[in-house]
């Protein structure tokens, strides 16, 4: 940044960024450069709460000492060998993430998106190989209003314009059906050419929707009477964001697929993972799926270290504790401007009811003056998810903070 400079460090360094990044995101106007546990540091040295982790991916809090401490131990070590070879921490990760999941077997991947489409290619391979579908008829069944990441066979089947508009071609084999809608999956299921479902255990990107209690349990059943496989996104639900190590533990469903990513490396490089039994995961043979970064040396020792401190520091029980108490505290405001409050553990959101449709926006902009993060979507919601480590003094910081930046809705 030049010395002479006027402008401010953060109107410095989003022209920087508006000048050379392309436009794909609308961020909050506040420029980070430091994080430690639940707070993050912006380039002025203000100091916020940070309530989105990162959609999810910070579970364990930013730069946690013992993620950091493996991550820098394995790089100045291995940190790639691409699967031409096998490696000492590659083998240990596939042992301790299938025992902790209890599952036969794991394929990591690096994404969400990677993830999910590697999900969704087991999956047709079942459908062909054990199933016994014909071939290049196998359906796949998701919900409206799903978000499972941006590649164009994922969007392929979004319900949300922007993601999707002006990206077709389009990837046939999927069937949208309405979420939290138990008849429509029954209908659907009524196709023998259907080898799976996709579905999140919460809907994140649609505002945190959570299904009736009873929806995953149900749909599980629905699945196995049906043979088809139930496909468990739990890429943001997952590793104790809502409370439970996984969000279909809430209602005691094992998913057939399961598909990890953001909180299994705790926030510092992209790892996901899919988790099967051997039926299934046994039907990809050598060649025919994989990914030169999946299950890299530094990814499987800082996934294990991301995976210990869930349980070591029982951010499960941390989550559904806090969260209760977040939203009581919410709905106590007892705000005019809050018409509703929801979520499972710290996987929340408030919809606005504000006249002004950037009412939501601009409470952001409030909360973040006053010290908070939090980011709206679609325009009323806004998500408040701090990291798992948080204290129920800083919730109850935060709830006065949220009290105090809705008077500028007034
Ligand atoms: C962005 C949302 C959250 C996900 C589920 C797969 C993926 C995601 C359930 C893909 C990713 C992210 C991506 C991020 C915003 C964010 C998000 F608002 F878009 F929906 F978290 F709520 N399945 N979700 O939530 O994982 O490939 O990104 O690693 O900016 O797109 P990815």
């Amino acid at each position: 940044m030049p010395v002479e400079s006027t402008i401010s460090k953060t109107d410095y360094f989003i022209d920087l960024e508006n000048q050379y990044g392309a436009h794909n995101y609308h961020p909050l106007p506040v420029v980070l450069k430091k994080g430690k546990g639940i707070f993050v540091w912006d380039v002025e040295e203000k100091k916020y709460y940070d309530f989105l982790s990162a959609y999810s991916a910070v579970n364990q809090g930013h730069c946690h000492p013992k993620i950091i401490q493996t991550l820098t131990k394995q790089a100045h070590t291995l940190t790639l060998t691409s699967r031409a070879f096998h490696s000492e921490a590659m083998a240990q990760f596939t042992q301790y993430i299938t025992k902790y999941f209890g599952y036969d077997k794991v394929l990591p991947m690096n994404t969400g998106a990677e993830a999910v489409e590697t999900a969704l290619k087991l999956c047709r391979h079942w459908g062909y190989a054990v199933k016994r579908i014909p071939e290049n008829k196998a359906k796949i069944i998701v919900c409206s209003g799903n978000f499972h990441g941006r590649t164009l066979r994922i969007i392929s089947f979004s319900t949300d314009l922007a993601a999707k508009k002006e990206f077709g071609p389009y990837l046939p084999g999927f069937e949208i059906i309405p979420y939290n809608n138990l008849p429509a999956l029954a209908e659907a299921l009524k196709d023998e050419n259907v080898a799976g479902f996709l579905v999140e255990p919460i809907q994140g990107e649609a505002g945190v929707k959570v299904p009736d209690s009873g929806y995953l349990s149900k749909t599980k059943q629905y699945c196995t009477d049906a043979n088809v496989l139930f496909i468990g996104d739990e890429i943001q639900t997952g590793l104790c964001r809502t409370g439970r190590m996984l969000c279909c533990d809430h209602e005691n469903v094992r998913p057939d697929i399961l598909i990890l990513g953001k909180a299994l490396s705790g926030g510092t490089i992209p790892v996901s993972a899919v988790l099967a039994d051997d039926q299934i995961m046994l039907t990809i043979k050598p060649g025919e799926h994989g990914s030169t970064y999946g299950g890299n040396p530094l990814a499987c020792k800082v996934a294990i270290s991301a995976l210990e401190i869930l349980k070591d520091e029982h951010l499960a029980e941390n989550a559904e504790a806090l969260g209760n108490y977040f939203r009581e505290e919410l709905l106590r405001i007892n705000s005019i401007y809050i018409k509703e409050v929801r979520g499972k553990g710290l996987l929340n959101a408030v919809i606005i009811n504000h006249k002004d449709p950037g009412a939501a926006w601009k409470l952001c902009l409030e909360l973040k003056r006053n010290g908070l993060l939090a980011k709206p979507t679609h325009g009323d919601k806004i998500r408040f998810a701090p990291p798992l480590c948080i204290s129920k003094e800083a919730i109850s910081n935060c709830i006065k903070i949220i009290k105090k930046s809705l008077k500028v809705l007034n």
